[in-house]
C-alpha cells in the first residue's frame, strides 16, 4: 500500500490540492469537538480551517470518538491531517485540512478526554454525536433518566462516563474545579432548538450528580443552537482508491461532500469562537425559522425519500429523484405539508431554496445512501415529520402525505423491500418498536410509542386510519401503485 497523507508529504501533493495555508505546530488548540464523523470534518472542521487560513488563531480541534477507534486509527498515523473533496457532476476540487491536531477515543481513555474538556484553553465544545446521542425525549421534554447508558453514567460519575451528556458533565465539573473559565457548548446536530436540548439533558444529569454545578454552568457556559448543512455521505472503499491517484498517498480519512453549505449560529459565546462568520457563517440572534425551515424541508424530505426509496428498490438519493413519482412526492411533500408551517426568514426565497433542495438531492456525483438516512428514524421523524404534523393539524390543512410518509417508515420497519430483499433495521427503538410488528393492532400500535408519537394515537384518530391504509396499500400493491393513489395519478 502507497505512504499515508501525513505533514511531511504535503509540499508534494499535486497543486490543484489546497493546502493549510497557516502554521499548523504553530497555532494552539481552542476547540474539542464529540463526534468526529465525516459530517464535522465536512463541517465545522472545514469552517474553522477557512478561519485559521484566514484569521490564525489559537483554534485548533482536538477530536474525540466516543466509542470507535475507528477515526483515531484514520486521522492520527496522518497528524490529523485529511482530504475534503467537493464534487459536482464531473467537477471535483480537493483540500487538505488541517485544523484537527489529533483523535482520542473516550471509550479507551474517559479521563483523558475530562482533561481536555477543562484545559482552560478549550473554549468551545462543537458537538455531532447524532441525535440519539443526546438522550433527549421529544415527548416529556428531557433527559432519557432511565436509558441504561445514562443509568450507568449517573452511578459511576463522575469516573468512566461514556454518553457525551455524563463527559461533558464531568469536564463541566473539572473546569470549576480547575477554575478553567467559560466555554460555549455548540450542538451542531439534526435537532430543533438544539442548543436548548442540550442544555436541557446537561441541567437533567447535573441535578442528579451535583446540583451545586447549576449556578456555576448559568454564569460560565453558553448553549447556542445551530443550524448545520452540508449533505456528506459515508465515503466508500471505492472513493478513497480514486482518491489516492490524484494525491499520490493514501488519505483514510478524506471526506466526499457537495460544493453547499450553510451554517447558522445563535450568536452567543462564552469566551469567542474562530471568525466562523469571515468564512460564510451566519450569527443571527434565533436560529429557529432557519432551522425549522431546514429540518422539516432538507430532512424531512430526506427521510421520506430514505423509507419509500430503500423500500421501492432505489440504493442512492438522486437515483430517487430521476424518478418523476418520487420528484412529485417531495414536491408536494414541501409545498403542501412542510412548507405552510414554515416562517421563513426576512427576504428569504423559499421557492429557490426548495428548487435548490431538489438541485442538491439531484447531485449523481454524491452516492448518497438512502439506507443511511433512515437509520435512527425514530429520533429523526419527530422533529423532521411531526413537528410540521401536529401545526398541520392545528390549521386544519391536509395531512395525506405525511400519512403515507409514517406509513413508508412503518413499513421499513419490518425489514423488507418491495423486492422481497430483507434488510437489518438499524434505530436505538427497534427492541421496543419490532415487536409490535407482532401486535394485533399493527400498524397502529406503532402510533402509540410516546416516545416517538407522544399522544398522536388518542388524539387523532383519524389521521391513524389513514396511516393504516397507506400502510396496507404498501404492504398489499408496494410503494408504486400507493404512491400513485396518493399523488392521484
Ligand atoms: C440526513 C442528514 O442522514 C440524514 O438523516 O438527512 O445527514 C443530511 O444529509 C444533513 O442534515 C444535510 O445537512
Amino acid at each position: 500500500m502507497r505512504a499515508r497523507l501525513t505533514q511531511a508529504r504535503l509540499p508534494a501533493l499535486p497543486a490543484v490540492v489546497q493546502v493549510p495555508g497557516y502554521d499548523r505546530s504553530a497555532t494552539g488548540v481552542g476547540i474539542v469537538h464529540l463526534g468526529v464523523g465525516a459530517f464535522h470534518r465536512a463541517h465545522q472542521a472545514w469552517y474553522t480551517e477557512r478561519a485559521l487560513n484566514l484569521r490564525g488563531g489559537d483554534w485548533a480541534i482536538i477530536g474525540a470518538s466516543l466509542r470507535s477507534p475507528a477515526v483515531a486509527e484514520q486521522l492520527n498515523p496522518q497528524d490529523g491531517l485529511y482530504t475534503l473533496v467537493e464534487r459536482d457532476g464531473e467537477a471535483q476540487t480537493f483540500r487538505v485540512v488541517g485544523a484537527i491536531k489529533s483523535i482520542l477515543v473516550a471509550a479507551e481513555n474517559p479521563e483523558a478526554l475530562v482533561e481536555w474538556l477543562s484545559d482552560p484553553a478549550i473554549r468551545v465544545i462543537t458537538l455531532t454525536i447524532t441525535e440519539k446521542g443526546y438522550f433527549y425525549s421529544a415527548a416529556s421534554g428531557g433527559l432519557l433518566v432511565d436509558d441504561a447508558d445514562i443509568q450507568k453514567d449517573l452511578q459511576a460519575f463522575p469516573q468512566a462516563q461514556a454518553t457525551a451528556v455524563g463527559l461533558l458533565v464531568a469536564g463541566l465539573a473539572r473546569r470549576r474545579e480547575k477554575e478553567a473559565g467559560g466555554v460555549t457548548l455548540l450542538s451542531c446536530d439534526n435537532l430543533s432548538h438544539n442548543g436548548r436540548v442540550l442544555a436541557t439533558v446537561i441541567g437533567d444529569f447535573v441535578a442528579r450528580v451535583d446540583p451545586s454545578l447549576l449556578p456555576w454552568i448559568q454564569q460560565h457556559v453558553t448553549f447556542p443552537s445551530s443550524m448545520v448543512d452540508r449533505i456528506v455521505p459515508a465515503s466508500t472503499a471505492d472513493n478513497l482508491a480514486e482518491l489516492e491517484q490524484t494525491l499520490g498517498c493514501r488519505d483514510e480519512a478524506a471526506v466526499f461532500t457537495e460544493p453547499f453549505s450553510q451554517w447558522v449560529i445563535e450568536h452567543n459565546f462564552a469566551r469567542g469562537a474562530p471568525d466562523w462568520q469571515a468564512v460564510g457563517a451566519l450569527y443571527v440572534d434565533d436560529v429557529t425559522p432557519f432551522e425549522t425551515m431546514k429540518l422539516r424541508l432538507l430532512n424531512g424530505s430526506h427521510s421520506l425519500l430514505a423509507y419509500l426509496g430503500y423500500l421501492a428498490g432505489y440504493e442512492y438519493v438522486h437515483e430517487a429523484m430521476a424518478d418523476h413519482q418520487f420528484q412529485r412526492l417531495v414536491r408536494q411533500y414541501m409545498d403542501t405539508q412542510a412548507g405552510p408551517t414554515l416562517s421563513v426568514p426576512a427576504g428569504f426565497d423559499l421557492e429557490q431554496y426548495k428548487e435548490q433542495l431538489c438541485e442538491r438531492f439531484g447531485n449523481a456525483a454524491l452516492n448518497h445512501r438512502l439506507y443511511q438516512i433512515a437509520q435512527d428514524g425514530s429520533k429523526k421523524i419527530p422533529q423532521r415529520w411531526l413537528a410540521p404534523l401536529s401545526e398541520l393539524f392545528a390549521m386544519e390543512q391536509p395531512t395525506r402525505i405525511l400519512a403515507l410518509a409514517v406509513a413508508g417508515w412503518i413499513r421499513y420497519l419490518c425489514g423488507q423491500r418491495d423486492n422481497g430483499e430483507t434488510f437489518v433495521v438499524d434505530d436505538p427503538l427497534s427492541a421496543r418498536i419490532l415487536p409490535l410488528l407482532s401486535d394485533a393492532e399493527f400498524p397502529a400500535a406503532v402510533l402509540g410509542v410516546q416516545e416517538v408519537f407522544g399522544e398522536l394515537a388518542h388524539t387523532h384518530s383519524g389521521f391513524v386510519a389513514s396511516v393504516s391504509q397507506c400502510y396496507r396499500q404498501l404492504q398489499e400493491q408496494g410503494v408504486r401503485p400507493t404512491l400513485a393513489a396518493v399523488l392521484g395519478d
